[in-house]
């Protein structure tokens, strides 16, 4: 296939002073963000959610073959066998099947089995990773850097939901298989994580551990 171009006209160019303005701006709004594990059930608007997605769903993937899909869920009854599936897997985790180590690093963010927050916050977005596509005629079409692909959209998408002005829990139960079943998902998507969205609890509090965020000489080198 012949490759074809456009101008870039939609590439905004600001002054060096506006452009540091703007760095400094959303460094401060982004610093704002946590993740939060006690969620008000007040609802959230379907069309936050859904612009929200559509700007998950503008990240960079391999040959932009955009290998994702997002299950949106606010119905109750799937709320809970979500939960259900999460608590029996983080039962196993939290007694016996994680190491003492990744228990001790997990201890200053007072997380346990209990994932009650799976049920009360008003929406929960299942992340699934596709590793191939498949065409409506049945055929394959492998995707690549899949797994990459599926972690920038989930940054841009947890990013675009707190710009919003909604918080955002990511929450991994481990294995997912569960989602596949309860979400009738097809055996070409696997689940990657469950985005738990809404409104923080009115008394919602967040562990000091993560507040602590490496310095910039801990996490980049300029040579
Ligand atoms: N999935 C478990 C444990 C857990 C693991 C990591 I790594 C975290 O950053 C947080 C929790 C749970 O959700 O409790």
């Amino acid at each position: 296939m012949q490759p074809e171009f456009v101008p870039h006209s939609a590439y905004v160019a600001y002054p060096e002073s506006e452009m540091r303005q703007r760095a400094q701006g959303f460094y401060a709004d982004i610093q704002r963000r946590r993740t939060v594990r006690e969620f008000s059930d007040r609802p959230v608007p379907r069309d936050i959610i859904e612009t929200c997605l559509l700007a998950a769903g503008t990240a960079p993937s391999g040959a932009n073959l955009q290998p994702w899909h997002f299950v949106v869920v606010s119905d109750p009854d799937i709320k809970r066998q979500i939960k259900e599936g999460a608590e029996e897997e983080e039962r196993a985790f939290y007694n016996g099947r994680a190491p003492e180590e990744w228990l001790e690093a997990l201890a200053p963010l007072g997380t346990d089995p209990h994932k009650g927050f799976l049920e009360v916050a008003p929406y929960l977005i299942a992340i699934f990773a596709k590793s191939y596509d498949l065409l409506p005629n049945g055929k394959r079409v492998k995707n690549y850097y899949v797994q990459e692909s599926v972690g920038l959209a989930t940054g841009t998408l947890i990013t675009a939901l707190h710009h919003a002005g909604l918080a955002s829990l990511t929450h991994t139960p481990s294995p997912m298989g569960f989602l596949n079943k309860v979400l009738k998902r097809p055996s070409n998507e696997r689940p990657m994580l469950l985005l738990v969205v809404g409104y923080p609890a009115d008394d919602c509090r967040v562990p000091t551990h993560a507040m602590k965020k490496k310095a910039l000489d801990e996490i980049a080198t300029f040579m």
